[in-house]
Order: structure tokens, then sequence, then C-alpha cells
């Protein structure tokens, strides 16, 4: 399979100013003309080659060259392109080619969901449509006709502005689009189909009103206020945050229930996955409402980080998603607590992204070389590349990275542009260097600091060494340092936060947050004026995307109970916790009887007393490091005994603390009608880690409360609180429950993937031949990008006890999957192959297993250069 690396990168030899499409939708297919108006691009006169526009699983018609039908000898085509030759430097093509939507499994180009047209066209998707120079750095003014039989069909969509539509005389109708503002084309969008909109307007602040709309299937109309909501917020926040307004006259948002990702953000016509639009209070939980928020907010986002100034090539992909994640991340901080908002998403660059730098797949945010594209929408270029936004941010501050961005729509709107260009106008607008930074977009890897101090009372002064060191990653032997910003705290021994004062400065310190710039290996910081042996709290707020290793014990218990920055507080509470459940682990290994931690048993019991003041920050702070977290500080995993010390630890913490567990769990019932409000999603977050504690004790009463709350609980957040505990639980009552909630929700998909994915990650031992029975059950669908997430993808990345099983069962049941989808949709399968790349720090016997998992993948004909590179590359 071909290598594509961004040292290759050439701009265009021709440029397409504009083209109108044609669609005529037909149940066997449908008819595509391009009409396309070309030049030579001027930056590569030089080089007078022919036009090749990229195209595949198409069946040309015809071509013809400035009006006139070109012969074939005139042209040539090949899989993956249309070749012209003879073409001078500046003409029109118009191009017709059938494709057939209806067989498209691979969710990508023109298909259908539901009965109804759909598109996704990132990254390479356009290509499957018609005949195009189909790069981000090919800007285009599109005008999109729409033709298709009335009845079917009445809504027809693209991108930009309605322009025009009409009936035609045989059933059919018309409808025309334009979108003025220039785009790639993997930005173009379509959409026909029966459908029905949910409606509202926005206002901008220069007075203008978009007309908005939610396309859902009839019925599911009552699931889009949430939504619409969200969406709202998001446009005035733009607006207020970022001085972004928005510029077309209406705003779409299609939800369709087949699709490879969470959602799209074409331009004015933004195509989600139903999951990500669709809540009720009796179907959707807390976690659900977060998600759409912040999907509605980041793909409104990219309007103007994404569609405004897009991509020069698909390297610069993190140019886009980093900074858009970034921004939504900012935005849901907004809408409720930023510091439970922040917890959550370090949470989540740990649980997704650590794994990736650590692995055979580790790759930097701005890659140098891929095979498919689509192997790169990782959590390193989203997620990592909005930590590196973020620390921008911070070592900017607010008001210059916003200057920072007005800078760079000044110099680049309607462009495509690269990492550089966003870094130079952040540097420019900041007047700070910024190139030893970049770094964090060339070299892969997770910085691992320590730490080494001395007071010195007589003088008071106290001095501080960072130390930084970052494993190799695949082609990247040596890393040089990453410049850190590090917000550190001073506490004293009662907990107070100190002035700080660094060693030359005029000012008096002051208490509170300070931020360190480190930019070497090694840096040590000399602070003055310290009236007592401080204790430092280090990386507030996760100012660094690193790991700090070797804080003593007691520092982290002294952190986790005084620290006055909340992310700090809940990062020393864990990492406290993952020390004791480490020693837990080793203990079990040696058939030692376990003890829990006393401390440990005191803080959880202080954190539930105080839990009323901010409810969701307890039920973080009460909670126990994920049993992945824990395999990702052992230098040999050992999934049943990291299962083993985690259990007990929870029937401990239940056991010793059941009076008040229960008394916050009755406390924090739900009495007045369900709101997603942070208020009322904290309290339930808290009532839901009571229960959860108070089932791991296992007692009869126990199992009556999850029983009575998964039958009676008003909201899905609830039941399916309860339901994931019962999943975990041996004997009849599970069978029934499960039984009932699919009889009660068969008729909702996004309620039974929740049902399929609570089976796929209990603990009990039969949970992988209940996998595959599912497999079987006639909701399942291997076409389904949302079922095989819930059933293969929740046992395969969240389920590490069971996918580890001796003997690899697991691992042959994955890899069958992946072949079985290869064929079908080829992006999924490439996707579901991670979890297998994670063999280095299992044992012996299993990495062999999950290495002949991998082989045998790779023994397969035929197999996509998707599912190829990743499974070759996982291999190393
Ligand atoms: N651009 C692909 C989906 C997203 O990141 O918004
Ligand atoms: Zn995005």
């Amino acid at each position: 399979s071909r290598v594509i690396r961004l040292s290759d990168y050439r701009a265009p030899d021709f440029l397409i100013d504009s083209v109108e499409l044609v669609f005529d939708l037909g149940e066997e297919d449908t008819r595509v003309t391009a009409h396309l108006a070309i030049r030579r691009n001027p930056e590569a006169l030089d080089r007078p080659a022919g036009l090749r526009l990229e195209g595949e699983a198409l069946r040309l018609l015809s071509v013809a060259l400035d009006g006139e039908s070109l012969g074939e000898n005139r042209y040539r085509v090949s899989d993956d392109a249309l070749i012209v030759d003879g073409v001078g430097e500046a003409f029109t093509l118009d191009v017709v080619t059938l494709i057939r939507p209806q067989d498209n499994t691979e969710l990508s180009g023109l298909y259908k969901s539901g009965g109804n047209f759909c598109t996704q066209c990132e990254a390479e998707g356009f290509r499957r449509i018609t005949y195009f120079l189909d790069r981000p750095d090919v800007m285009t003014r599109f005008t999109t006709t729409i033709r298709a039989e009335a009845k079917r069909y009445p809504v027809l969509l693209s991108n930009g502005n309605p322009v025009a539509g009409g009936e035609d005389p045989d059933g059919r109708h018309w409808a025309r689009w334009v979108d003025p503002h220039p785009k790639p084309s993997y930005l173009f969008a379509l959409v026909a189909g029966d459908l029905t909109a949910v409606r509202d307007e926005f206002i901008t602040r220069s007075g203008r009103t978009v007309s908005l709309a939610i396309w859902v299937r009839r019925g599911d109309e009552d699931k889009c206020g949430h939504a619409m909501a969200s969406l709202k917020n998001a446009m005035a926040w733009d607006e207020r945050v970022f001085g972004l307004e928005y510029d077309l006259d209406v705003f779409n948002i299609v939800a369709v229930s087949d699709f490879n990702m969470g959602a799209m953000e074409n331009k004015g016509l933004n195509i989600f996955n139903t999951k990500y639009v669709l809540a009720k209070p009796e179907t959707a939980t807390d976690a659900d409402y977060q998600g759409i928020e912040s999907v509605i907010g980041h793909e409104y986002f990219h309007n103007w980080t994404g569609d405004r100034v897009t991509c020069r090539d698909w390297f610069q992909l993190s140019l886009k998603e980093g900074l858009t994640v970034f921004r939504d991340q900012q935005f849901s901080a907004d809408q409720g607590s930023p510091a439970v908002k922040r917890i959550s998403d370090v949470r989540t660059l740990r649980a997704r992204q650590f794994p990736e730098d650590f692995g055979p797949l580790a790759h930097p945010v701005r890659p140098e070389s891929y095979i498919e594209i689509n192997n790169f929408y990782t959590a390193t270029v989203y997620e990592k590349g909005a930590e590196v936004v973020r620390m921008i941010h911070t070592l900017l501050g607010p008001d210059k990275f916003r200057k920072g961005m007005d800078l760079y729509f000044a110099r680049h709107d309607n462009q495509a542009v690269t990492i550089e260009d966003f870094v130079s106008a952040m540097q420019d607008a900041g007047g700070v260097d910024l190139s030893r930074f970049k770094r964090w977009y060339s070299q892969a890897g997770t910085p691992e600091v320590t730490v080494s101090e001395r007071y010195h009372p007589e003088s008071r002064r106290y001095e501080m060494t960072f130390r930084q060191q970052t494993a190799p990653s695949p082609g990247q032997p040596v890393k040089d340092p990453f410049v850190l910003p590090i917000a550190i705290g001073l506490l004293s021994p009662e907990g107070r936060e100190m002035p700080i004062r660094l060693d030359g400065e005029e000012a008096e310190g002051r208490p509170g947050t300070r931020v360190l710039t480190m930019t070497g290996m090694e840096q040590t910081f000399r602070f003055i004026d310290v009236a007592e042996p401080p204790t430092p709290s280090l990386f507030r707020g996760f100012s660094a995307p690193v790991k700090v290793k070797g804080v003593p014990l007691d520092r982290l218990k002294f952190l986790a109970a005084h620290d006055g920055d909340p992310f700090a507080r809940w990062e020393a509470g864990q990492q406290a916790a993952t020390r004791h459940l480490l020693d837990l682990v080793h203990a079990w290994r040696r058939g030692e009887a376990l003890t829990a931690d006393p401390d440990l048993l005191d803080a959880s019991r202080r954190t539930l007393a105080g839990g009323d003041a901010d409810p969701a920050f307890a039920a973080l702070a009460l909670g126990l490091p994920a049993e992945s977290a824990l395999a990702d500080e052992m230098a040999v995993v050992d999934v049943e005994a990291i299962h083993a010390a985690r259990q007990f630890l929870r029937g401990e913490i239940g056991r010793a603390l059941g009076t008040e567990l229960a008394a916050t769990y009755e406390r924090l019932t739900d009495k007045g009608s369900y709101r997603p409000t942070p208020a009322a999603i904290g309290a339930r977050a808290l009532r839901n880690a009571s229960l959860s504690y108070l089932s791991a004790t296992g007692t009869a009463e126990a199992k009556a409360l999850l029983v009575a709350q998964a039958e009676t609980a008003g909201n899905m957040t609830d039941t399916l609180a309860a339901l994931g505990l019962l999943g975990d639980v041996e004997g009849p009552e599970r069978a029934a429950v499960f039984q009932d909630f699919y009889e009660r929700w068969q008729h909702d998909d996004l309620v039974i993937d929740k049902w399929f994915a609570l089976q796929a990650v209990s603990s009990l031992p039969e949970t992988l031949e209940r996998c595959r029975s599912l497999l079987a059950h006639p909701a399942f669908d291997l076409r389904n990008p949302n079922r095989v997430r819930s059933l293969i993808g929740a046992f395969s990345q969240g389920n590490q006890l069971r996918f580890h099983e001796a003997g690899g069962a697991g691992y042959a049941f994955l890899a069958e999957q992946i072949i079985a989808i290869d064929p079908l949709n080829a992006t999924m399968a490439a996707r579901l192959t991670q979890p297998l790349g994670a063999w280095k720090r299992q044992d012996a016997a299993r990495q062999s297993l999950m290495r002949l998992a991998l082989e045998r993948i790779l023994a397969v004909a035929g197999l996509s250069k998707g599912t190829f590179e990743m499974a070759s590359k996982s291999l190393q």
C-alpha cells in the first residue's frame, strides 16, 4: 500500500473555481452531472501536467471539455482516477457518472440510511460521488441541484442557502442550493429523504436572522430540544468569546442512524449520528446530554475553525480538530462546572490518548506519513491536539490568545493553511517565541516528569528541579525537550496558599496559582521569601499533558485533602488510590490477605460528608481509577489481579461507609422531574456512585436496591446506572431485568445500543459467549456502526478483564469480527483493530495470542489498506 508523506506535499496543478452538480437520485442508481470550471494553479505553472481527477467506485458515462464531448482516446480511467491530457490554461469539464448509493456499505460518499440519502465526504468520500480534485487545498464554490421522487424524498438539502426549486412532471421534484463560500470537497453534503424538521431561529449580534432546523425521522421530534438549545448556546458563545458570527441564512442539522463518526461539519448542513442529536429523559443519560451539547458545539464551531479556514492537507488535521475540540471544551466548561469538565476531559485523554503514545501506533499530533487518512482521526490528533492549543492559551493568557485567533482569521479567511500558520499567528499576536513549543506537534510521546526540591529555612529559599523524559516512539528514538507550562501553587503545612516569588523578582509574591515555563530537559526554579517548608501543587488544571512520577504518598494524601485547585485535589486523590490499588494487586498476586488503607476510607468518608457542596465533584473524587488506568501503571498487566483488587476495595468502601452511603442515596432521590442541569446531573452522579459502592457489598438488600432502581427509575441515567451494576451480578435477577428492558425499548435504536453495550462490558465469565450469541440477535447488524461499537467495540475496549481472557478467545472474537466487517466498511474495521496493538505489556502468552490475531487479519486476501495499516503497524 502506498505511503503518503507530509514531505511530499505539492500545491495542486489545477484549481477548481466552481462546480455545478446535478444529482438525479434513483432507486437503481444515481446519476451525477458535474460542470467544473478549472484553471491551472498559478503556483504550479512550471508543471505542464495533464489533469488528474480522483474518483473511486464510479461508472463514467461521459466527459466533455469546453462543451465538446471527448472520445475515449482523449482520457484515461483507472481504479482511482480520470486523466485528461491536452487541457489548456482554463477550461470547463462536464463529467457524468453513475453511482449506487444503496449498495454503499462503506458509509463514505453518497449512501442510504433508513431509506434516506445522505453523504459523508471527509476525508476522501467526495471522490466516490464524482471525479474531482478531492484534496482540502482546492476550494471551490458549489451549486447543487437535487432531483428525486417527491413522495419518497420530500426534503432535499445541500450546503449553503436554498435558491430555487420546483416540480417535475413525472412525480419528481428538485431543489437548488448555492453555497457562497468556497470550500474543499470534503465539506460537501447532500440529504434527500422523508424527514421532519424541528425549527427555531437565531438572531446574530449584527441583527441577521438565521433559520435553524434539525431534521429527524417522524416520531423523533420530541427528542430535539436539547440539541436545539445547545446549538443556540453555541452560536451565542462563539460570538461572545471569539467574536465569530454565523455566515449563512440557514443552518441545518440532519440526524442519521448509520454514521461512521459522531457528526460532520459540512458547511451549513451538519450531518449527525442520531446519538449526538436525539435525547429525552426516558431514553438518554446525563452523559448523552453532555455529549450532545459538546458535539453540537464542536460541529458548529468548525464553521470558522475548519470551514472558513481549513487544512492545506490531511497532515494538518489537528489544525481544525485540536483547535475545535479546545473550543468545544471551553464552551462546555462555561455551561457548567469548569473543574468537573476538566476532570472528565483529562480522564478521556488518559484513557484514550496516553495508550496511543505508549503503543505501536504512537504518532505526533501532526503525523509525518499515513497509508489511510481515516486511521488518523485519533485521540492524539483530537484530544492531545486540544491540549496543545490549551497550552498556548495558558502561555499567552486569554486576551492574547483571542488576539491570536483574530489574527489567524484576518490572515487566513477562505484559505487552506497549516499548523505552522496557526502557531505563527499566536506567536505574532502574543509576542512570544513558540519555535521550541512547536515540538508538541512534531514529536510523539507523553513526557514523564520528576521533581526534586530543597527548602533552606535560614534563607527562606526553596528550590525545585524538574526533569522530563520521553520514551522513544516509532521513528523517533531520541526526543528533544518539550516546552511545559507548569501551573503551580505552594501550600503551607496548614494547607493555605503561600505567596509565590521567584528569585530576582521585584514585586512581592502573591498567593495562588502561578505558571512556570520549563524549556529544558532539566530546570531549576528558585523561590524566595518562603516562610515555611511548602507542599507544592503541580500541573494544576493539568497544565501540560504529562505524567508526574514519584510524588510521595503522604504528600498526595495531603493534597487530596487541602489543594485549593479542584483538579489537582482530585488528581492527588486518584494518584493515592492508584498507589494503594497497585499494592493490593501485588498482594493478591502473592496470595496474601488484602486490607484497605484506613486513610483512603477516611478520605472517602469526608468526601461523602461534604458532598452536598459540589456533588458532581464528590462523585468524581469518590470514584476509583478504572481498571485500564491501573493496567497503564503496570510493567506486565494482570487483568484478573486488577479486577480482584478493585472489587475488594469497592466492597470495603461499601461496607465501611454503608450508613453514610445509604443516607446519601436516600437524600439525593430525585423528587422533581428530570432536568439536565449541572446541579441535577451532579446529584444523580453522587447518588449513583453511592449505589455503586452499596452494590459492591453484594448483600441481598443491595441487590434489591439495584433491581428496584432498574425497574422504577423515571429517567435513563438512573435506569442505566442500576442496569450496569446489575450486569456484573450473578443470579436470575439480571436476566429478567435485561429482558424487560429489551422488550420495553426494542423500538428505540439508541437505547438498544446501550443494552448491547452493558452486556458486552459485564465482568461475568460468560460475557464473551453472550457477545457471540448477541451477534446473531435480530437487532444486531454488522453494517450499523453504532451497533458494532456497542457490542464489539465495548467488549474489546471497555472490558479488559474479558477481552484479555487467558486462552485468547477474546482476541479471536475481535479478529473474526474485523475480518467480517472489513469488506463492508473498511473504516470501521480498521478502527476496531486498535485494542490488539496493546500487546507489549501483556504477559508472554497473551502477547503471542494477540500477535496471532493480528497476523490472522493480515493473512486475509483483499484486506483494505486501512485495516492493513492498523494491523501491520500494530505488530511492530
Ligand atoms: N471532521 C470530522 C468530525 C469532526 O471532528 O467534527
Ligand atoms: Zn471535528
